[in-house]
């Protein structure tokens, strides 16, 4: 690594009388701290450049005595790890919660050692689905055309209830032995590229779980951050740039836990920053993920987080990080990305943030009426306010994830506007987002529980007696029933968009062009010097007369356009006919 320092946090009871040594050449302990607590102790490594992989040695020593000696192990580096690509704009991410999607393995659904046992009737309760689940369903995910899969946390939950999520992380080095082990995780990410597919692996520094083994014998008493009460975050990341904010309230979503079952990590604490920017970095390393979501990205101290980001180029310079920057405006999102205008002095390092703006506006565009700042509108004046960031074509852009309502839902589970709303997605700027089972028209309202946003995928492996609730045609979509026959479209829909948009160069670097909405129609285009993609989205419950002349500025040359869903042919003239609720994705000819 280019860092040469090495942090080892040593645990044990009375630890911190022991004297610590080695007799490895090239390693050298440059430091040694103890805290409060006898039971630390805290040790810098300092490997020179020539030090070969293989184990090392470390003797413990009490009162000149050797106690104990131990090996241990500094592993070689995976080759071309430093050069790794990461994630961008060519790709479209498809996130899975590991719980919820396939039970590829029933005998570790009741994990020896764990507190919840499983219990796939209650919708918070653990479902059995695992990363062997989600493995079995690679081929799945490269034939419907995503090239990233995005898993929530896959690391150990040991809490007694509620603990699927996977946000309340009890040791951070371990996978859940109910999604897998570590070995099956870093194999799963080798299968996946061998698949075409890219990995993101989920990562929480804010917070862990109220049963990490650190809470029961705190190695420090600014470990977390401690109230004489339970205090929650108010969750307003808007105090971290509010030019207003009050201290009181700045400090309370910095330093109030995110629940009662997630104590707030204290990242000022040095030892803890270090602790957690050397887990992120030896996981890229470990399991050769290609990026990293970093969860409750403004709860987080943030000249740490751009002191772990800093860190993490400095391994890794292409690597990806997505910040979840769940803030409800484009000023606001936009300061968290790196070089942003709005971000004032503060230099993030971090490249791509999730587009809350935009997901607001996708589900306002289908539900609301047309007027001059609602319907199609919302999503013109989001695109207008581009100019605040850096990049907005690396925005991370989404319909719905885990912890909102499912789209469908929110549009009145309305196929059209569905069919509307995936299309923009697609074509527009960023880097989209797709929740598994948005393929199958999945429903659910976040406000009745997470569980039902997060149900168990149709098409994934569970015990049939287990799951008598899920309808015959989910289980085949090819059975033509009316809802299965719905959710086929649906997925024969976006398998079409998103394996053109794997090879649409166009999509990925082209530049954008907006039309302001006029009568329940959005015109946009997506185009390079040798290329151009025209998308027309017409809202309408009925079939509309275009004239192209008001886009001569981009159309030029252009004559006709391939529908890139049915292969039809347009001809770009006077009166062009556009279908009723129908997103026409034109690939321009000359
Ligand atoms: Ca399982
Ligand atoms: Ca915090």
């Amino acid at each position: 690594m280019n860092e040469p320092t090495l942090q080892l946090m040593i645990y044990g009871q009375g630890m911190a009388e022991i004297n610590i040594l080695t007799d490895s050449p090239g390693i050298t302990i440059s430091k040694v701290r103890r805290s409060d607590n006898p039971n630390y102790l805290f040790v810098d490594l300092e490997i020179e450049k020539e030090v070969e992989p293989g184990s090392i040695r470390l003797i413990f020593e009490y009162q000149r005595e050797v106690l104990l000696s131990m090996e241990y192990e500094l592993r070689a580096r995976i080759e071309g790890s430093a050069e790794r690509r990461g994630f961008g704009k060519e790709d479209v991410i498809y996130l899975i919660m590991p719980d919820r999607f396939s039970d590829g393995d029933p005998g570790n659904n009741d994990a020896e050692g764990m507190l919840e046992k499983s219990d796939p009737q209650n919708p918070d309760g653990r479902h059995g689905g695992d990363i062997e689940g989600i493995r079995q369903k690679l081929d799945y995910l490269a034939d419907l055309g995503v090239t990233c899969v995005w898993l929530n946390p896959v690391l150990e939950n040991n809490m007694p209830a509620y603990s699927y999520h996977g946000y309340a992380i009890t040791d951070f080095y371990r996978v859940d032995p109910r999604f897998g082990t570590n070995e099956s995780y870093s194999d799963f990410v080798t299968e996946c590229h061998e698949n075409g597919l890219k990995v993101i692996m989920d990562m929480v520094f804010n917070h862990c779980g109220s049963y990490h083994w650190w809470m029961k014998d705190m190695p420090m008493g600014n470990w977390i951050h401690q109230f004489p009460e339970f205090t929650r975050s108010n969750y307003r990341a808007e105090t971290m740039m509010d030019p207003y904010a009050s201290d009181f309230d700045r400090e309370r979503m910095l330093t109030g836990w995110f629940d009662r079952t997630m104590p707030d990590l204290n990242q000022q604490n040095e030892i803890l920053a270090q602790y957690l920017i050397q887990n992120s970095i030896w996981w890229i390393e470990y399991a050769g993920i290609d990026g990293i979501r970093m969860d409750t990205y403004p709860y987080s101290y943030k000249d740490f987080m751009a002191g772990w980001m800093h860190r993490v180029r400095q391994e890794y310079p292409h690597f990806s990080v997505v910040g979840e920057t769940w803030l409800q405006k484009e000023t606001h999102t936009a300061f968290w990305q790196d070089g942003s205008p709005v971000s004032g002095d503060y230099v993030s390092h971090l490249s791509y943030v999730t587009d809350f703006p935009l997901h607001y506006a996708l589900r306002d565009a289908f539900i609301q009426e047309e007027g001059w700042t609602t319907g199609l509108n919302r999503l013109y004046y989001v695109l207008a306010q581009d100019l605040v960031y850096a990049d907005p074509f690396s925005n991370v852009t989404f319909a719905d994830n885990h912890d909102l309502d499912r789209f469908y839902t929110s549009i009145g589970e309305d196929f059209n506007k569905f069919k509307m709303a995936m299309a923009f997605l697609l074509t527009t700027r960023g880097i989209p987002m797709i929740y598994y089972g948005t393929e199958l028209l999945m429903t659910g309202e976040e406000h009745k529980g997470h569980g039902y946003i997060r149900e168990d995928f149709p098409l994934g492996s569970w015990s049939a007696a287990e799951r008598s609730d899920v309808p015959s045609e989910a289980r085949d979509p090819g059975q033509r029933s009316a809802v299965g026959g719905q959710r086929s479209d649906a997925t024969e829909y976006l398998r079409t968009l998103l394996n053109w948009r794997k090879s649409a160069e166009v999509i990925h670097s082209g530049r954008l062009k907006q039309f302001i909405p006029e009568d329940g129609i959005y015109v946009y285009f997506r185009y390079t010097m040798q290329d151009a993609v025209m998308v027309v989205i017409n809202k309408n419950k009925d079939d509309k007369r275009l004239d192209p002349d008001r886009f001569r500025e981009v159309l030029k040359d252009y004559s006709s356009g391939r529908n890139i869903v049915s292969g039809e042919e347009f001809l770009l003239e006077k009166n062009m006919n556009v279908p009723a609720e129908t997103a026409l994705i034109l690939e321009l000819r000359k």
